[in-house]
């Protein structure tokens, strides 16, 4: 089998930004079959900072061509940031609602209000509106610094608008808001507030909401979890009641700030920032010269009980070459021979003896010296990623992931692009991405291992290629 080129430690699949800083996706949108993502930008260093608007466009979900600038920090209201908003369209013409951010300042926080800025000419320029901010003042009991990021959609009395918001800085909450021309927005209250600040945060940034099925869902990423979570639930037009506690969305802990959007083949699709791990101060620039990374556009659905599922898009499966099998059983370790890569997929059933803990390791050296090791502990009823031997970067201690089925099997889709790895686990019912950083070029193999009892896999396997 041929060698495969080490590449660098940048994605190839996953979006990022040719230099300096990316985060939170924006203004995602289908227009006239080409995605469009928006994204925070810092145009002048790899840190976060002077936020603008990037801006990206694919044919296919998998290719990105970077865009100009679309959205720049020029204006009184948004003198200290442009940041997160979303996209909706009205005939040729497309509304971008974003937080202007006029004083950021530590102590004061940054002071969001919700703007406008509007593209006629098939996303190529684009105006900032006269009325800009669109809403004057955060409602009362909602902090200055704790009013940002928007969530659009229609319904037939009009406009809706979802902001994140804390009330008192101490629960998340999700401000809603209504219009009929995406200029004026009536006040409607809070279409929810939390009750458990303990475990859900307090200040709920970048709402996502939208109907799916016959169930509303929604999307937040709270401070100070530094990971997003997901509730499905009833909707009455004013109020938003989650069917149950909010659920991790994706395990890992690098997953924030997701946006979802309906493509034209009528698909909910996800596309969430995932930070870099090697870099825990965001304001330093990093060295590498870039940092953030896009998640793999994933596809929304509802199982039949109910739970979210995602899945990435299947347009992802172009990038496969050279199908083949794996079948592999050991009581200890053994390196599977015929795939190896920093860039490939694998999709196979992992089985352990009756209450086993087993494993695949990837980016691995030959000695094993180098490895990250997904885990899977069929009798605490866990999987995680343990990057203890992953290379550089902090190990986080990310909460380990319920597994979603009974038994000691699993089904895992692992996908390998350089320095990201998602998983996804049975069938997208479950979710862990992570960012690894190996530093040997041999750090390529794959293996099985059983860290109590048999384990054994069988599957398929392929590289990954442009
Ligand atoms: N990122 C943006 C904010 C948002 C945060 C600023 C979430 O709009 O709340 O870059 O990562």
């Amino acid at each position: 089998m041929a060698v495969p080129t080490l590449h660098s430690q940048r994605p190839t699949a996953h979006f990022t930004a040719e230099r300096n800083w990316i985060n939170d996706p924006n203004g995602l949108i289908q227009l006239d079959s080409v995605y469009h993502l928006f994204y925070q930008h810092n145009p002048n260093g790899p840190f976060w900072g002077d936020m603008h608007w990037g801006h990206a466009t694919s044919r296919d979900l998998v290719h990105w061509k970077h865009q100009p600038l679309a959205l720049f920090p020029d204006h009184n209201y948004d003198a200290a940031g442009v940041f997160s908003g979303c996209a909706v369209r009205v005939g040729d013409v497309v509304y971008f609602h974003y937080t202007g951010v006029q004083v950021n300042t530590p102590v004061s926080g940054a002071q969001g209000r919700p703007c406008l800025a509007i593209s006629r000419d098939g996303l190529r320029t684009f105006e900032k509106h006269p009325a800009n901010p669109l809403v004057a003042e955060p409602p009362a009991g909602v902090g200055g610094g704790d009013f940002r990021d928007h969530s659009i959609w229609r319904e037939a009395d009009g406009w809706h608008m979802a902001v994140g918001a804390s009330i008192e800085q101490k629960f998340g909450a999700v401000w809603h808001y209504r219009s009929d021309d995406l200029v004026k927005w009536d006040d409607l209250g809070p279409m929810i507030v939390d009750d458990a600040p303990a475990r859900n945060g307090q200040m709920w940034e970048c709402p996502d909401f939208f109907a799916l099925g016959n169930q509303h869902v929604l999307l937040t990423s709270p401070i100070p979890l530094a990971k997003t979570i997901s509730m499905v639930g009833s909707w009455n037009g004013r109020t938003f009641t989650p069917a149950a506690a909010p659920r991790t969305h994706v395990y890992g802990g690098c997953f924030y700030a997701p946006q979802s959007f309906w493509d034209e083949a009528g698909r909910r699709i996800e596309i969430g920032w995932l930070w870099e791990k090697d870099q825990p101060q965001n304001r330093q620039p990093h060295p590498r010269g870039w940092a953030g990374a896009m998640s793999l556009p994933r596809v929304l659905s509802l199982a039949d009980n109910g739970a979210l599922l995602a899945q990435p898009a299947p347009e992802i499966e172009r990038l496969r070459r050279d199908e083949r099998a794996l079948e592999a059983a050991t009581q200890d370790e053994t390196v599977l021979e015929n795939i190896a890569g920093d860039y490939l997929e694998m999709h196979v059933r992992l089985e352990a003896s009756a209450g086993g803990r087993a494993g695949i390791a990837v980016r691995r050296s030959p000695d094993g010296a180098e490895q990250t090791r997904i885990i899977c502990d069929f009798a605490r009823r866990e999987l995680w990623v343990d990057r203890t031997h992953a290379g550089s970067g902090t190990d986080d201690n990310a909460d380990p992931c319920p597994l979603p089925s009974a038994g000691d099997a699993i089904d895992l889709r692992i996908l390998i692009d350089h320095s990201v790895l998602e998983i996804y686990i049975d069938g997208g019912r479950a979710c862990w991405i992570d960012r690894i950083y190996p530093a040997r070029a041999d750090s390529i193999g794959v293996s099985l291992f059983a860290e109590a009892g048999i384990a054994s896999l069988q599957g398929r396997a392929w590289e990954w290629a442009e």
